[in-house]
């Protein structure tokens, strides 16, 4: 008796409870045993117990559900939508007319011969000496040939709808009817025919019904001509109008402020040198009208930087490319992969894409709030498409390029702006990023950006913790989820590579090098080890290849002559390692050998002497600089973590 109310006195430890929990699960289990072996048929007085027995197993069974409902939901439901609207205009049966879809500025007869009509380059090769020295200075200040764009007409046409056939015959049904849309342009000292072209091309291809306004937000323009100028001009353009942000926070506020004076139904971002193709609008919104939780791009072709020349759609479908990443999480561009060219019957499908480029797409209103808008601590530019692209599909969301919506952009080789903090601003968006959406996978991207992963290690990356709450409060999917069900065809580096650091040769102390500029196929050099990662950062993979992959995925080559640094022969699924790449780590033994070599010591000394340059005479150990972390230590300490938060102990 003392001992049973010692042992109520005493604090329950979660190690304690879950082996009383233990304990007592087993001797229900003898217990319900006993009961059913012992009694072939059942007696009223024994139904009491049984029942008894149900009731206390039906608790356990409770409190197992409730432990599982503690842990983070992998299924999501999509949010309600309200039907606010719909009922009070009720929508006529058919598909909107050509008249319905009349734009909201008609435009003005062009002259067929004008610099730049129907989307035509011009050239500005033969110029006087005036006329040179103003294209030069243009193109110093806006990094494009503004010498050109001003020449072209503000409200120039792209020429006759060069679209596949079945997005110029698309209908679209008016029933529900098509949202409204306000149209969102943020600048920062934009030449003045650029952005003005912008506003113009929007106004003459959308149709007016859906055109709610076009507000251009002025991230702290110095440009005398952008201030009351500007304003003065877009008094006679009644639906644009000009907010300001007073002091230069960067392209995230900067829309953040747009979003919150929309008054339409969908926010349509622009960049301030775009121009949109005819019917560029309508599938946009069909597909959100569609799915309000389709975040959508248009495909964007490219304006010429130097002649503004607009590269046409293609009547015959064009091989369409997605938003990728790598792990240094740069986004960038590929090509479809099979069951995605499959999966569209035509050119009106959507193309589902893994990341988006984040400068053009429209989103529904109440969406991008409900999904978290933009994370606000985010400084200036970069990152924030890549943030937005993980958040939309692991919270419920579908990223996709409406290929029958075309948008022309400027695209620059350089910018022409300053970074008020140097790109210290990118690798911190970067961090917070990783640190919200990408779990253990972080460490990947860590692993190869020493200056982020300095970040992360002293926390000064902000606080994060808004972001993580909206994590959890959508339920939002892991990353391992994304990566299995939206970029299958990820490259996957180890997320936990055997040994990684540098490989030093303790004979002459100094490192395996990269080299500069090493994008595969040169040799590699030996170099006074340093320790930052970087040229010198090498990582054994699970593989057991020896891969250099800061940018790109390189693999220690092995060949009868030198040793090279090569494109990984591993890709991913369904490819394999050939034996040139495969390498056997033996720790503080006197020789790297490569696998087909048989041991023989002799071949082996060969390769290290034209890898390192060494005599042959010389005895040399290599091994690997290694840092390791117990993950299964880990593990089992967050499964209790969550025990002890679920139940208070
Ligand atoms: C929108 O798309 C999501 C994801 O594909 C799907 O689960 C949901 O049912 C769709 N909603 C509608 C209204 O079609
Ligand atoms: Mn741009």
């Amino acid at each position: 008796m003392t001992a049973l109310r010692r042992f109520l006195r005493r604090r329950l430890f979660p190690w304690k409870l879950a082996i009383f929990a233990l304990i007592f699960i087993t001797f229900l289990f003898l217990i319900q045993r006993e009961v059913v072996s012992s009694i072939p048929k059942e007696e009223p007085w024994l139904k009491d117990i049984v029942n008894k027995r149900d009731a206390v197993l039906g608790m356990m069974m409770g409190a197992v559900n409730n432990f599982r409902d503690s842990m983070p939901k992998m299924q999501i439901k999509a949010p309600l939508r309200q039907s606010g609207g719909g009922d009070s205009h009720p929508c006529l049966p058919g598909y909107y007319t050509a008249a319905e879809l009349k734009p909201a500025l008609e435009r003005p007869p062009q002259n067929p011969n004008a610099p730049g009509a129907s989307g035509k380059p011009f050239h500005t090769d033969k110029l006087s000496p005036a006329e040179q020295k103003e294209k030069e200075k243009g193109d110093e200040k806006h990094c494009f040939n503004v010498f050109a764009s001003d020449r072209i007409s503000l409200s120039r046409d792209l020429g006759p709808d060069t679209r596949p056939p079945e997005c110029i015959e698309q209908n679209f049904k008016r029933c529900p009817p098509l949202p409204t849309t306000s149209v969102i342009i943020v600048f920062h000292n934009e030449a003045w025919s650029t952005l003005l072209r912008t506003v113009y091309s929007v106004l003459h291809t959308s149709p007016a019904i859906f055109l709610k306004e076009i507000i251009l937000v002025d991230d702290a323009s110095v440009d005398e001509v952008l201030k009351d100028q500007l304003d003065n001009y877009l008094k006679q353009l009644h639906i644009v109008r000009v907010v300001r942000q007073k002091e230069r926070k960067g392209l995230i506020t900067a829309r953040l402020l747009g979003a919150s004076v929309a008054t339409g139904d969908v926010l349509t971002f622009l960049d301030a040198h775009c121009e949109c193709f005819q019917g560029w609008l309508e599938p946009l919104l069909a597909r959100i009208a569609e799915n309000y939780t389709a975040v959508v791009s248009p495909d964007i072709t490219t304006i010429d930087l130097n002649t503004f020349e607009f590269m046409k759609p293609s009547p015959y479908g064009q091989n369409h490319n997605r938003g990728n990443f790598d792990w240094g999480l740069s986004f960038g561009w590929e090509s479809l992969p099979d069951h995605e060219k499959r999966r569209r019957k035509d050119e009106t499908y959507p193309v589902k894409t893994p990341t988006f480029a984040g400068g053009l797409f429209s989103i529904s209103k109440e969406y991008f709030y409900y999904i978290g808008s933009y994370d606000e601590e985010m400084e200036i530019w970069g990152g924030e498409n890549i943030e937005m692209s993980f958040r939309v599909w692991q919270c419920g969301g579908q990223l996709e390029i409406i290929p029958c919506s075309v948008v022309g952009h400027v695209f620059r080789t350089k910018s022409p702006h300053t970074f008020p903090k140097g790109t210290q601003v990118i690798a911190r968006n970067q961090v917070r990023l990783a640190e919200v959406w990408m779990d253990d996978y972080k460490e990947i991207f860590y692993r190869r950006n020493q200056q982020a992963a300095q970040m992360a290690k002293e926390k000064s990356f902000g606080d994060v913790s808004k972001r993580v709450d909206l994590r959890q409060r959508l339920k939002c999917k892991s990353f391992s989820w994304y990566l299995k069900n939206v970029y299958p065809e990820a490259f996957m580096p180890d997320l936990n590579p055997l040994h990684f650091g540098s490989v030093k040769n303790l004979g002459k102390d100094s490192c395996l090098d990269a080299g500069e500029n090493n994008e595969g196929g040169k040799h590699l050099i030996m170099y006074p080890c340093h320790g930052l990662g970087g040229n010198q950062y090498f990582e054994y993979s699970t593989h057991h290849e020896i891969r250099h992959n800061i940018q790109k995925e390189l693999c220690l080559h092995g060949t009868e002559g030198a040793v090279k640094l090569d494109d990984c022969q591993y890709k991913g699924r369904n490819t394999l390692v050939g034996v040139e790449q495969k390498w056997e780590l033996r720790e503080l033994i006197s020789c790297l050998k490569v696998h087909y070599c048989s041991l023989r010591n002799s071949i082996c000394k060969g390769i290290l002497k034209t890898m390192l340059g060494l005599d042959q005479g010389i005895t040399v150990n290599i091994r690997f600089t290694m840092v390791t972390v117990c993950c299964r230590c880990l593990l089992l300490l967050s499964v209790l973590l969550q025990f002890k938060l679920h139940y208070g102990v």
